[in-house]
């Protein structure tokens, strides 16, 4: 499924977008291009004018001061151009708008909660593209909402080293994410998604994965920890896999 978002804003075309792996990391992408493409056109334009007047404008040998030269104490004769202060305003007005719609549009689209997918699993069961992900010290736990609704339990699967929060390509997946103990915060930084972890609060994120594969799932919450073992061993992978694979690792791994 492609990212209806796309459409939202100018960004880079089309080798950056083959490249995005998740809807996310192209928002937050679009939004940097932005920033950056009219940043980089008004510093030209800023630093171009600049360099003009130093040199038109510079001192020669036996040149006078202007007749608009400020003079201390005395008030300005001239009050500049009504068409430059119009221009000027005009411009900086339209890249504003620019950056406020881009920014607004974006944030409309992170916080927009998708509609519940419909998976078939197993025996008329279905999954509902919902987890509730809760941090632990120091290890995350994943449970997939729906019928059956069981929960994978992070410690002895991450101890085994294939501590894996497997996920279909191509649907729109919604995490409950809350912690147990402490503060913690979930991040995949691969897809540019992160959310704090409180206990007793449910703060909500979504991403839509477009490419198979691996990725990190890291705990950005300084929540302490000794040697050995700490929030910096606070990570998991996330798999995202066609469906046809989800729902066999689902019907062999969460049905029982
Ligand atoms: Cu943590």
């Amino acid at each position: 499924m492609r990212n209806p978002l796309k459409k939202n804003l100018a960004g880079p075309e089309p080798e950056l977008r083959r490249m995005a792996i998740a809807n996310m990391q192209v928002q937050f992408d679009d939004l940097f291009w932005l920033f950056t493409y009219l940043a980089v056109a008004v510093s030209i334009v800023v630093f171009g004018l600049m360099a003009f007047f130093i040199i038109k404008y510079r001192e020669k040998p036996g040149s006078s001061d202007p007749n608009d030269a400020p003079i201390l104490g005395r008030l300005p004769v001239t009050r500049g151009h009504a068409r430059t202060a119009i221009l000027t305003v005009s411009l900086s007005t339209i890249i504003l708008g620019a950056l406020v719609i881009g920014s607004f549009g974006s944030i409309d689209t992170i916080l927009a909660t998708p509609a519940p997918c419909n998976i078939p699993i197993y025996n008329y069961a279905t999954f509902n593209c919902s987890v509730l992900v809760t941090g632990h010290r120091f290890f995350w736990d994943f449970q997939y909402a729906g019928y059956p609704n069981v929960t994978i339990t992070g410690v002895p699967l991450c101890q085994a080293s294939n501590c894996l929060f497997v996920v279909p390509v191509g649907k729109d997946i919604r995490l409950n994410v809350t912690s147990a103990d402490v503060f913690h915060n979930f991040g995949v930084i691969a897809f540019k998604v992160k959310a704090d972890a409180y206990p007793g609060h449910i703060n909500n994120i979504w991403f839509n994965v477009d490419k198979a594969g691996n990725y990190t799932i890291q705990c950005y919450e300084f929540c302490g920890g000794t040697s050995g073992n700490g929030h910096y061993t606070m990570i998991a992978t996330l798999d995202a896999v066609p469906l046809p694979q989800f729902v066999s690792w689902y019907n062999s791994t969460i049905v029982h």
